[in-house]
């Protein structure tokens, strides 16, 4: 290809090769691997097999998903689903970008700029962002019609420029419209057809559906789950043996972060909250820019992002190799609440249940240690503000259209968090000052509960099982596995980072 272009470029002027170059490309991708902007099976074959979209979703399950879409949709309706907007850091600086999770889910695509159309009669309908030339230099090939058609599986597909001609039409032949809400553009919002459907409260969001849909995830779904709680298992435990060289939030969040892409996750879930001593009593704590104190506990809650699914999970430790007695007695307290409520994920228990049950026994144990002097709910939610877990699944906060109350099924995934985050300035015995405890799981609901015995193989549903969580483990693996660590870049790391 090289030596083509070279080729190329010899005989023409420049602005003729700019024309010349973007033709090449189209004239390659009809003879040998179409580039539509994201992976295919034949420009990824090791990431995606034959008949895949997205790597591990075939497009039979696409096809099958807007099926199952249409069903619960009520007769004569249509669906509306936009891609998710670029976000600017600054006026030329993109964001990276991230799809909608409805609108990958839907569509496999992984691009800004489209509108997918869902109908009873129309199938699915892509409206696709054009292809210019500008936008192809400066950015590479994008997904358009043919691709939504080949690739996407669309039953129709037209450019962005006709939604104005078509959508009208196919609205004006609809009694109720269902629309991404997370999403609306003006593209089509400001459509005549559109705000009469609006005027005569003929409008929904669409999420309640898609994420009664996503809500319980496939064989193919949950394998991807799993390869994302185990890429954050791993890279955590390293982050674990990295931590009594380099205990630095800082370093850690970057040491975490680096183990997860390297084993091919494509982004975090989330910046991974690193709070060293009372720096993890702030729940969602980002700034990661301290030293952990010699003898105070880390908190990391990480999680990264495989595919579009994602893991989430928690652990808290001391770097230094040894818990103290107070993080020791509050660590136990955690540790038994958190196994008792994984204990209770099975199908026809409720997030809000499990959730109630926690509640009372993190109550009944910070009583019994004097951290609560009475039985008072607003001092409990000093001590920890925070639900049980959520849902799970292409979104952290998974599916939040689904009730806490909905009895969980086969198929969903939840986390379970219980923590405790006492600050500096609490009113409590000195030696619990400061100190924040979480311990997180992503738990999978299966037919038999929390575990069950099948020819002596214990299936167990706990996705982030791998990584230890008991203190003597902990110790363990940081006393025993850690010597030698990256010691001969400690010096120069550290003038870094403190
Ligand atoms: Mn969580």
């Amino acid at each position: 290809m090289h030596c083509v272009l070279r080729k190329l470029t010899n005989s023409i002027s420049r602005s003729q090769f700019r024309t010349k170059i973007v033709g090449f490309r189209s004239y390659c991708s009809n003879k040998v691997v179409v580039d539509i902007g994201q992976p295919t099976p034949a420009s990824h074959p090791k990431l995606l097999k034959d008949g895949e979209i997205t790597p591990g979703i075939s497009s039979d399950e696409y096809i099958e998903r807007r099926k199952k879409l249409l069903d619960l949709l009520p007769e004569k309706s249509l669906a509306i689903i936009a891609a998710a907007p670029v976000k600017m850091m600054t006026d030329v600086v993109p964001y990276t970008f991230r799809q909608d999770a409805d609108y990958l889910y839907i569509t496999g695509c992984q691009q800004p700029g489209g509108v997918a159309v869902l109908g009873h009669d129309i199938g699915l309908c892509m409206f696709m962002p054009e292809v210019k030339l500008y936008d192809v230099t400066w950015q590479g090939q994008i997904a358009g019609v043919e691709a939504a058609l080949d690739t996407f599986k669309a039953d129709k597909a037209y450019p962005m420029r006709k939604l104005r001609e078509i959508l009208p039409d196919m609205l004006r032949g609809s009694s109720k419209l269902f629309h991404n809400t997370q999403t609306a553009t003006s593209t089509y919002t400001e459509l005549e057809a559109f705000q009469k459907l609006v005027y005569c409260n003929n409008v929904r969001d669409l999420s309640v559906y898609t994420h009664q849909l996503r809500w319980i995830k496939s064989p193919a779904e949950l394998k991807l789950m799993k390869e994302a709680a185990s890429i954050a298992c791993q890279a955590l435990l390293l982050t674990m043996l990295h931590s009594k060289t380099y205990p630095f939030e800082g370093m850690l969040a970057a040491k975490v972060e680096y183990e997860c892409r390297m084993r091919g996750a494509q982004r975090m879930g989330f910046n991974p909250v690193v709070g060293g001593g009372p720096n993890a009593s702030v729940i969602h704590y980002s700034r990661n820019d301290q030293k952990i104190k010699q003898g105070d506990l880390v908190l990391m809650d990480v999680g990264c992002e495989l595919h579009g699914y994602v893991s989430d999970l928690t652990r808290t430790w001391p770097p230094c190799g040894s818990f103290s007695s107070s993080q020791e007695e509050l660590y136990e307290l955690i540790l038994e609440t958190n196994k008792r409520c994984v204990e209770l994920c099975k199908p026809g228990a409720s997030i809000r249940e499990i959730h109630n049950y926690s509640v009372d026994m993190l109550q009944k144990g910070f009583k019994e240690i004097g951290l609560l002097k009475n039985g008072g709910s607003s001092s409990y939610h000093k001590l920890n503000p925070t639900s049980i877990g959520h849902y799970l699944g292409m979104d952290i906060h998974d599916c939040s259209m689904v009730s806490f109350d909905a009895p969980l099924k086969p198929g969903v995934v939840i986390t379970i968090e219980p923590g405790v985050y006492i600050p500096s300035s609490y009113n409590c015995p000195e030696r619990y000052r400061g100190i924040g405890i979480r311990i997180e799981d992503e738990v999978l609901i299966t037919e038999t509960g929390y575990e069950s015995k099948v020819t002596n193989v214990v299936v167990t549903q706990v996705l982030t099982a791998s990584i230890p969580k008991e203190v003597k483990q902990i110790e363990s693996l940081l006393n025993n596995f850690c010597n030698g660590m990256g010691v001969e870049n400690q010096n120069n790391m550290r003038a870094t980072f403190s």
